[in-house]
């Protein structure tokens, strides 16, 4: 017997400062397409996938909230933040101060609007540039324990490495934060 497949929605947000690559791992993760002239949203930019976890037998519609100039964030932080269930929060690992910045900034408001029971990812983007790294992946594992988040993953949004394991990763924690047994 074949139990039936089950549909989930899911709003989650991509966290971090300014040109980390928040809209180029979207970009890689909706498309597997990296767009080098993409201009920078207004605001909040939505976007929507489906992502079939056959795994586990269920359909899952992500949608994601893509925060575009921080400025415009005071703004809009209640709405940007209201449903969500889950964060990508990213640092560029050739900028050491977007890795300060998660624990301070990125990861204390994710904490503050999103309930108890929100998940979220610590992601090290831009490996591709190991010339310009500053962040060693070994902080990034430490960082990740010490915050407590579910999973840490070093991306290339440019070439697509650990894109879409990052995004499933995150998207199986929220199923378990909701009960699933996977
Ligand atoms: P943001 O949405 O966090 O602000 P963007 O960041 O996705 O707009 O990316 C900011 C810049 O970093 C862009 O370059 C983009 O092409 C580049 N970038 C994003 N991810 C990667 C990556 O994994 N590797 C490399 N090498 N570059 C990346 P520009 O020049 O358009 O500003
Ligand atoms: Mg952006």
């Amino acid at each position: 017997m074949t139990a039936e497949e089950r549909e989930f929605v899911f709003k989650i947000t991509i966290l971090g400062d300014a040109a980390v690559g928040k809209t180029s791992l979207i970009n890689q993760f909706v498309e597997g397409a990296f767009q080098e002239d993409y201009k920078p949203t207004l605001g909040a930019n939505i976007v929507r996938k489906d992502v079939n976890l056959e795994e586990v037998n269920a359909q899952v519609r992500l949608i994601m909230w893509d925060l575009a100039g921080q400025e415009k964030y005071n703004v809009i932080r209640s709405m940007y933040f209201q449903g969500c269930v889950g964060a990508l929060v990213v640092y560029d690992v050739t900028r050491f101060q977007t890795f300060e910045n998660i624990e301070s900034k990125w990861l204390k408001d994710f904490k503050k609007y999103v309930k108890r029971e929100g998940a979220y990812i610590l992601i090290g983007n831009k490996i591709d540039l190991s010339d310009r790294r500053t962040v060693p992946e070994e902080k990034g594992k430490e960082l990740a324990e010490k915050i407590q988040a579910s999973d840490f993953i070093e991306t290339s949004a440019k070439f697509g490495d650990n894109v879409e394991k990052a995004f499933k990763n995150l998207v199986f924690q929220i199923l378990r934060n909701y009960g699933e047994k996977i």
